[in-house]
């Protein structure tokens, strides 16, 4: 069984940060160490005067991993990292992962730069040149990252208007990390309202494009679940080259699993579901629907 470690958030109540990731990853036959960088009552899209909990310390991120490098050393195929809340958390998880990377050159490491999205931060603002460290410096260790076209403006300092300025911040990044793929990217770019856009890129190779039909809501987790699901992709790729689908494909499949998770989503919650910013009721509709689309991960054709 090939085991994993994310370092991201906890949720009490819903499904981001681990909660999203844990269990699909498990249906997919990961064994799953998680490190919690909070433990908050619910994501921050309630608004932030209806979050409760607490934020890992640095001191106590710092104990957590370093005792599990020290004692499991060579154990993990692959590293996950997600929402951090501070520069200090991103530091330390940066820290100790790239130093797992150096001794541990096969595993892979899925970085998320969580910082927020549609021109909102849901992270501090300080978190940026850590994060720009990580992601522009080639001996960093991490391989894949994923952030969405708010993100990737952020590591790159420059707003993305068009295919050309798109494909510049993806030449600039690749001078670092071998795959990149952009989760969302605004129809704007593409001329076609009809959509939002994935964009998935491959050092030297023509980055692909990919069309994804707009659902009308506002769903948390989606990034978190999409980025497990490609770290297990890419990993079982890079495993077992030649019998499994291409790059294209795996990322094709995992759009399409995200795609029926959220129309699951809509059609079991109760009433409307309009998760929008800073409203409870709406937020807690768009709960993914984690538990009830367990037959939804594993798209691999039975023998
Ligand atoms: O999905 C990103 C995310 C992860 N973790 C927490 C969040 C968010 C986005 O709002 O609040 C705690």
């Amino acid at each position: 069984m090939p085991r994993l470690l994310a370092t991201q958030s906890h949720v009490v109540h819903g499904y981001v940060g681990n909660k999203a990731a844990t269990f699909p990853l498990q249906c997919l036959g990961w064994d799953v160490d998680c490190c919690n960088t909070v433990q908050f009552s619910n994501h921050t899209g309630y608004g932030m005067d209806k979050v409760f909990g607490t934020i890992t310390t640095q001191d106590q991120l710092n104990q957590l991993l370093s005792g599990l490098f020290q004692e499991f050393s060579k154990d993990y195929d692959a590293l996950l990292s997600g929402y951090l809340p501070n520069a200090e958390s991103v530091e330390c998880m940066g820290r100790h992962y790239s130093k797992f990377k150096r001794d541990n050159p096969n595993t892979l490491w899925l970085m998320d730069p969580v910082m927020g999205d549609e021109g909102e931060l849901y992270v501090n603002e300080d978190v940026i040149p850590k994060y720009r460290e990580l992601a522009l410096s080639s001996d960093s260790g991490v391989d894949i990252i994923t952030p969405n076209q708010f993100e990737l403006e952020i590591l790159c300092g420059k707003k993305i208007n068009s295919l050309s300025d798109l494909q510049s911040a993806l030449s600039f990044l690749h001078e670092s990390i071998p795959i990149i793929i952009v989760t969302s990217c605004t129809p704007k770019i593409f001329n076609d309202d009809g959509y939002i856009y994935c964009v998935a890129s491959m050092r030297n190779e023509q980055a692909r494009i990919f069309h994804i039909p707009l659902i009308d809501s506002y769903f948390t987790g989606v990034g978190d679940l999409f980025s497990a699901l490609i770290v297990d992709r890419v990993f079982k790729m890079l495993q077992n080259e030649s019998s499994l689908p291409s790059f294209e494909d795996q990322i094709n499949d995992v759009i399409n699993v995200i795609q029926r998770v959220l129309h699951v989503t809509k059609a079991l919650s109760s009433g409307d579901v309009k998760g929008k910013m800073g409203s409870v009721k709406g937020m807690k509709s768009a709960e993914l629907k984690i538990i009830e689309c367990r037959d939804l991960y594993d798209t691999t054709p039975l023998e």
